[in-house]
């Protein structure tokens, strides 16, 4: 019974992002520093890619296994792989591992090197996005192979009757045709009823696929009394998915982001309140009127986190001022876009840089994002607090709206999968932040396809929250 509660609460912890699938991880196994991508496969049973840096040089090997989260690890775990370091980068590893279901994922990666062995666990979700098409030129292929088979395997039964049984130079008989005519016949309503029940067979297998796709949540959204957002989940129907499960990370049911769109030059992090009918309600800060587009990050209670959509015309609002971990950024519209930029003015002349250096962006690329906040003299800021629980908040949003991803220092995972694979690292990340906070966070991400997006940066010193505007452009 134990074990069964320890399966049935670790069962899903995945991601809340939208058409960002990969996981960036950057942690500590045991003394080396690792960055980790996880590409996981977009059909379950698929190959996860895995990437990994070691920031040190010290590292002799590295093995990974993958393992259901939260069963019991050692019971089950399969013989680990040795992940390959390249030729070109002697601290660049990468290897391919089977996720066999759809669910939640651990890979544990042990590390052996100068000083000792190191283990870190890194969540991923076996989530279907899609369903494996036939490629166009072998359908081209197949298609005539069928249809030469089933031709051909109506004329051979024909001609078994017609011909069979005739001796040699001698032609059929009318009846000896006759009845190769009626068997041919036959034979061919036998081979459409037999393709007919293969279809039907394929279209079932097909359907009950479908139905493990991920079908992320949607917002249904309106604005009531001038100045609250009502907002409900809808759930257009994905395995045995509930929406009044939800768990509080940290502290909050939902972290909802709203963006000004198309310009994308207003933001804002709210939180809304659950109402006792299970909807959500949000009071509007001063907004004014506009078309708002809506990400609201959601975790159920068996570990599940997902980026519930939504889009409304909101009326101009007089709203109220913003209050708690709810915060406000204002920038250019996204037209005027400046790829060079990297300062983000902040008020009381403070401001965010963007470290990014020259190199240019790259899609499928992992990246450590790094934004640092200045004083009006350009110094590092004093006077950090941890927001939310942690030293930042970014949004990589691209510009078509396909992107959304929540990241934080620790990468794309979500706090409770985090907690779930590794509580002792959890720790010691705390420990960190209760020695005196930099005033610099690094985010680890790598956006998933080319084009612009917008950057929001989110930190907090002396009491307020800044927010930070930047963009970006990736190239392929
Ligand atoms: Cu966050």
């Amino acid at each position: 019974m134990k074990l069964l509660a320890v399966c049935f609460v670790a069962a899903l912890p995945v991601f809340g992002h939208v058409g960002s699938p990969d996981v960036f991880f950057e942690g500590n196994a045991g003394p080396y520093r690792l960055l980790i991508t996880i590409r996981p496969p977009q059909v379950v049973p698929g190959v996860a890619e895995i990437e990994i840096r070691s920031a040190s040089p010290d590292v002799r090997q590295i093995h990974i296994v993958p393992l259901r989260l939260g069963y019991k690890v050692a019971q089950f775990a399969p013989v680990p792989d040795l992940a390959q370091r390249s030729h070109d980068d002697p601290q660049f590893y990468t290897g391919a591992l089977w996720l066999m279901a759809t669910g939640s994922w651990q890979v544990r990666v042990d590390v052996d090197g100068a000083q000792g062995e190191g283990r870190i666990s890194v969540p991923v979700p076996a989530l279907a996005t899609r369903v494996a098409g036939m490629q166009k030129a072998m359908a081209a292929i197949l298609i005539p192979l069928a249809l030469v088979l089933c031709v051909g395997l109506v004329s051979i039964a024909g001609a078994a009757v017609r011909d069979a049984m005739l001796e040699q130079g001698k032609q059929p008989d009318p009846a000896r045709v006759r009845r190769g005519r009626i068997v041919m016949l036959v034979t061919a309503v036998l081979v459409v009823a037999a393709v007919w029940f293969g279809n039907t067979w394929w279209d079932s297998e097909a359907g009950f696929y479908s139905r493990i796709i991920f079908k992320p949540l949607h917002l249904k959204t309106s604005v009531q009394d001038g100045s609250r957002l009502a907002l409900q989940l809808d759930d257009p129907g994905w395995l045995n998915r509930r929406t009044d499960d939800l768990l509080p990370d940290h502290n909050h049911l939902m972290h909802l982001y709203v963006i000004h769109v198309p310009e994308m030059d207003l933001v804002w992090h709210l939180h809304p309140e659950r109402g006792a009918d299970g909807n959500f309600e949000q009071r509007l800060p001063p907004m004014p009127a506009g078309r708002y587009a809506l990400y609201g990050d959601v975790v159920h209670a068996n570990g599940l986190a997902e980026t519930a959509t939504g889009e409304i015309q909101m009326p101009e609002t007089a709203g109220l001022p913003l209050i708690g971990d709810d915060a406000a950024g204002v920038g250019p519209a996204v037209t005027h876009a400046d790829y060079t930029r990297i300062a983000s003015p902040l008020a009381h002349g403070y401001r965010m840089v963007w470290e990014r250096g020259q190199d240019k962006l790259r899609a499928r690329q992992p990246y450590e994002f790094r934004f640092r906040l200045e004083d009006e003299q350009g110094k590092p800021a004093d006077g950090v607090e941890l927001y939310m629980g942690m030293l930042g908040h970014a949004a990589f949003v691209s510009v078509d709206r396909g992107v959304f991803a929540h990241v934080h220092p620790s990468g794309s995972v979500p706090m409770p999968a985090i907690e779930l694979a590794q509580p002792e690292n959890l720790h010691a990340a705390h420990m960190m932040m209760q020695s005196g906070l930099p005033s610099e966070a690094s985010f680890p991400y790598g956006f998933p396809k080319p084009g612009a997006y917008r950057i929001f940066v989110q930190m907090k010193r002396a009491g307020e929250i800044a927010t930070g505007i930047f963009d970006a452009e990736v190239e392929p």
